[in-house]
């Protein structure tokens, strides 16, 4: 079994802007993810499937609703000490990030946010103990970038709502208990709604042949005439801003995530660098290899500095979501040019699953696309900073 080596990269002692508690809380994960995800996760991804024996362990270290307060069974963490589990969950593979995220961000949040008490008690404390499994489903066959679109709908049939439609390439869909669907009533409204796996006319087909998160399991959602009780509706928002909501939650935790992956490619390519003998020297003393490395430590420094401010905004409540947007977009891009860089390092070696970085770069082609793609992020700041969406 091979040995998790990671070293985290701190060129500019970025760690003299955490608390003790934020360092407790990233070393329990880092701890957690070396010893429990680390020896297992290359197997996962070959054989293209979820490790469900990671679910306790992600409960133990608070990666379900770290921040949702204790009362519901949360760990009621601050939003840096989110942004560090996401961090180190994605340092080893951004699949089981993405169930912590789906699950944290996007299923635990709408219900505390949007919810009633009664659904909050019902939901909450089952879903940070990992008993109860969610995912969400916003994006349709001919809807992704523009939500907005959506054609799943809801029409109020006195005693109950019925649910037509259908969502795609949904996280977490084939094993989850519950599904947080976004839909429209009779007046095109867009309401989320909490369907349960068992509800007649609801399946969950799951997606295959990806080359990408491999260990994330991912499917469709369809509604066929599902009955679902008028108490599942979330009550308390309403519109696209509803699930617009959830996403900046769980872009905030992708910017950080994506820093992980970056810094586990950095750190494998500056060990494999400082050995490899090539031309009778270690190939990190030629120039061309030493670009490649401080121009990855750079850039890793960078988008630490750039998420850690961003962390201290949302805990401040201050946060925009276009400051989210512009982090989510940046850290994923570096992210997966440093994976395409260290690959490189690496030589042929760095194609193969004795590595992590070709896995990470893989991954990091659904999350440059999930949670908004790539050009999305850049209209939106393109749109904050002129006032002008270039959108439609
Ligand atoms: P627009 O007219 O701009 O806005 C409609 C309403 O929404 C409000 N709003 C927001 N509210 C909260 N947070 C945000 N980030 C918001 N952005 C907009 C806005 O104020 C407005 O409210 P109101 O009250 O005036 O109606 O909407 P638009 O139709 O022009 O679309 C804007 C756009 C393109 C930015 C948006 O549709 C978008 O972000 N599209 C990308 C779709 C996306 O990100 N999908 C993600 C699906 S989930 C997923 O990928 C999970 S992966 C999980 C994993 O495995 O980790
Ligand atoms: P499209 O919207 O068709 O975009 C195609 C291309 O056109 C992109 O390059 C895009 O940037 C570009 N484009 C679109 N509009 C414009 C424009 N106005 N101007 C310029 N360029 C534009 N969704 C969920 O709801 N829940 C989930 O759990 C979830 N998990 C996912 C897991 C995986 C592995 C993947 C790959 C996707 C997941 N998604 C999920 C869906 C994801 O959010 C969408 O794929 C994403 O929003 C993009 O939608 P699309 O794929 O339909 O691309």
């Amino acid at each position: 079994m091979k040995t998790d080596l990671f070293e985290a990269p701190d060129y500019y002692n970025l760690d003299d802007l955490l608390s003790e508690e934020h360092k407790l809380v990233r070393s329990a994960c880092r701890d957690w993810v070396k010893r429990e995800l680390s020896p297992i996760i290359e197997d996962s991804a070959q054989r293209a499937e979820f490790p469900k024996k990671l679910l306790s362990g992600l409960a133990e270290i608070g990666a379900f609703g770290s921040y949702i307060p204790e009362e519901y069974g949360g760990a009621g963490l601050d939003q840096i000490s989110y942004g560090l589990i996401m961090q180190e969950i994605e340092r080893g593979d951004s699949g089981i990030r993405s169930t912590a995220s789906v699950q944290s961000s996007l299923v635990m949040y709408p219900i505390w946010k949007y919810g009633t008490e009664v659904q909050r008690k019902k939901y909450l404390p089952a879903l940070a103990t990992g008993e109860l499994m969610g995912c969400f489903g916003l994006t349709e066959p001919d809807h992704g970038s523009n939500p907005g679109g959506m054609v799943t709908n809801f029409r109020d049939m006195g005693d109950h709502f019925l649910l037509n439609g259908a969502k795609m390439w949904i996280s977490n869909a084939p094993f989850a208990d519950l599904a947080i669907v976004w839909a429209k009533n009779e007046e095109g409204r867009i309401y989320g709604l909490i369907v349960e796996r068992g509800m007649e006319g609801f399946t969950t087909p799951e997606t295959h042949n990806k080359w990408s998160l491999r260990t994330s399991a991912t499917g469709e959602l369809i509604f066929d005439n599902v009955k679902v009780p008028k108490e599942n509706l979330l009550p308390e928002k309403s519109g696209l801003g509803a699930p617009l909501g959830c996403l900046d939650s769980a872009r905030y935790g992708i910017a950080w995530g994506a820093l992980g992956a970056a810094m586990d490619c950095y750190d494998t390519a500056l060990r494999y660098a400082k050995e490899r003998i090539q031309f009778g020297k270690p190939i990190a003393a030629t120039q061309l290899q030493q670009k490649k490395l401080a121009e990855m430590i750079t850039e890793i420094t960078k988008a630490q500095l750039l998420t850690w401010r961003l962390g201290v905004l949302r805990n401040e409540d201050r946060v925009t979501s276009a400051q989210i947007s512009m982090a989510k977009r940046n850290n994923v891009d570096m992210a997966l040019h440093i994976a395409r860089e260290a690959r490189q390092v690496l030589g042929a070696m760095g194609i193969t699953g004795d590595y992590s970085i070709m896995r990470h770069m893989m991954n990091l082609e659904s999350v440059v696309t999930y949670e908004g793609t790539h050009d999305i992020h850049l209209l939106i700041t393109g749109a904050d900073i002129t006032g002008f969406s270039a959108f439609k």
